[in-house]
């Protein structure tokens, strides 16, 4: 309650008032009838102040109530001038203010390795294609010259999908009489006989796509990615696969990295081989990553004459080279990848997986 107060001072007072509460509607965030509220609701300093024209002599109160009027009318004024602004305007936004950027993920490494890889094949005259993942058993096995119970199939530990027949007549019939089971394809070599049947020949086909193995510990998952590389043409060499090795050791592991091959067996190529390449860290000279200057690679070898057989393609006429490596493990073994644990890639956590 205001006491004693002079005409001059209410006057003063409220010219005070008005420029403080004009600043203060401007600047706030409060929603506007909030705001009206306080500023010329009954508990407001402009009520209070108003009542204290009864205080003043009475000439006075009629000139000093006329000050009242204006100040209410002023503040009303700014009032409905913020009512009527779009809400971008007001002071609280600045358009000059950089923006927050949403975090941008960016492609997993093994999508990124098969690019690079893809890219490299392409430039001598491999095309990318793609076969099924869930194929039948004849593709996976059969026409890769191991029959069936043949223990080599053992090392594929394979799935085997139960899938019906189709034209069988039998809803139960899940093996086919030529092409018996359906599996998830434990290796890209059933893409082989695949193209092979396309009858386009010469065939530099580059296979990539995802296979499964019953098998998980630090260098093994369920699910993993190949690259399987087939050239078919007449008069093609041991020496055709050793180039097209080096080419790519070069251009994906870096220059001065070069191909070892040694003896190896696989029933669908002939000789076979184990791939080596030269290691990164030590150059070849032995350290403790690779011990004797070569890191194991993967199986290589000359297509074998059966499966060129079961393909259609004359073995007598035609010869092959035929590759196919783990994504993963070839990845890993670029120079400053240091992973440990195959495991990683497919955790799908992301402070692992940023770093690449
Ligand atoms: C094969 O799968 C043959 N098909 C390769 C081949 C093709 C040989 C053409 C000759 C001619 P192998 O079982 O060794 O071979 O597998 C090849 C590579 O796949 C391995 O070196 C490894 O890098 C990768 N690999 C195999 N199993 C797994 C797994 N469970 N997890 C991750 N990578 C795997």
């Amino acid at each position: 309650m205001i006491e004693n107060v002079s005409s001059a001072n209410l006057i003063s007072l409220l010219i005070e008032y008005e420029q403080i509460t004009r600043e203060e509607i401007r600047t706030s965030t409060e929603p506007s009838e909030m705001i009206k509220l306080k500023v010329l609701g009954s508990k407001s300093k402009l009520s209070e102040l108003t009542r204290a024209l009864s205080k003043l002599p009475k000439e006075d109160r009629s000139r000093v109530g006329l000050v009242v009027n204006q100040v209410k009318t002023s503040i009303e004024s700014e009032l409905s001038k913020k009512n009527t602004e779009p809400v971008q305007s007001r002071n609280t936004f600045d358009p000059t203010m950089p923006g927050i950027r949403p975090p941008v993920g960016h492609l997993h490494i093994v999508s990124q390795a098969i690019m690079e890889i893809t890219r490299i094949f392409e430039r001598i005259g491999f095309i990318r294609v793609r076969h099924p993942e869930v194929d039948w058993d004849w593709y996976a096995f059969e026409s890769l010259n191991m029959p069936l119970h043949h223990p080599a199939r053992d090392e594929w530990e394979t799935f085997f999908i139960k899938s019906q027949v189709p034209n069988s007549k039998s809803q139960k019939n899940t093996k086919h009489a030529k092409f018996d089971k359906m599996v998830l394809t434990p290796h890209t070599s059933n893409g082989q006989v695949r193209e092979m049947e396309k009858r386009k020949l010469p065939i530099r086909m580059i296979n990539i796509a995802k296979c499964y193995r019953r098998q998980i510990d630090v260098s093994h998952t369920p699910m993993f990615h190949q690259f399987e590389g087939l050239y078919v043409d007449k008069n093609v060499s041991i020496a055709h696969l050793k180039g097209v090795m080096d080419f790519f050791f070069t251009h994906f592991y870096g220059p001065g990295r070069i191909s070892r091959i040694r003896p190896f067996h696989f029933q669908f190529t002939e000789p076979s081989f184990e791939i080596d390449v030269s290691c990164g860290a030590c150059a070849g000279g032995g350290c403790r990553l690779c011990k004797d200057g070569w890191l194991e690679l993967g199986g290589a070898g000359m297509v074998h004459p059966n499966v060129l057989k079961a393909g259609g393609i004359d073995p007598e006429i035609y010869s092959g080279f035929a590759f196919g490596w783990g994504i993963e493990r070839t990845y890993m073994m670029k120079s400053g990848t240091s992973l440990d644990d195959v495991r990683l890639l497919y955790s799908n956590d992301v402070r692992f997986l940023e770093q690449f």
